[in-house]
């Protein structure tokens, strides 16, 4: 099986399609749609090409593996209030094989730490909700699916306390 990344599994994959539309317009034929068949961080395509007019012709190509580009996206403010929206701090990313975060409030204390991206922050120190609002600094280090190591990311998180829920 080869493996692709994602532009040159979009051009491959641009390619079949147009094979497969001059099949339609000479041949009589269709295409099928990619058919996502992958493991977490890489998506595996197949194209089913099958007849139009009936039968039983269909024609399957190779798989191919399209591995995404590694990605974080990183929220500047929640509302841990427990109304259900935005009541977690965390990382949203695709591709990552490893990652670190480590939040710290304005006096340089760490009051957050996590290696695992599925592990979100909800706005307490040491077991207690903090009620006031305030901005935190996080700092992220993430190592890319393909081993290459993604610029360290730091920023600020604004955690709104709007009193709901007290
Ligand atoms: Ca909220």
């Amino acid at each position: 099986m080869k493996t692709y990344d994602s532009v040159e599994m979009k051009r491959n994959l641009r390619r079949i399609f147009l094979f497969n539309l001059l099949m339609i317009c000479c041949l009589g034929h269709s295409f099928g749609q990619p058919t996502p068949a992958g493991h977490q961080g890489s998506k595996k395509y197949r194209v089913t090409a099958y007849k139009i007019s009936g039968g039983t012709y269909t024609s399957l190509s190779n798989v191919a593996e399209a591995i995404p580009k590694p990605t974080m996206y990183i929220p500047s403010a929640f509302t841990p209030n427990g109304d259900g929206i935005n009541d977690f701090f965390g990382v949203k990313a695709e591709g990552l094989k490893e990652f670190k975060m480590e939040i710290y409030n304005r006096w340089g204390e760490i009051v957050f730490t996590s290696d695992d991206i599925t592990k979100l922050w909800d706005g307490t120190y040491e077991g207690k909700a903090i009620t006031s609002t305030d901005v935190y600094v996080y700092q992220v280090k993430a190592i890319g699916n393909n081993n290459d190591p993604l610029p360290e990311e730091k920023g600020t998180v604004t955690l709104i306390a709007d009193g709901a829920g007290e």
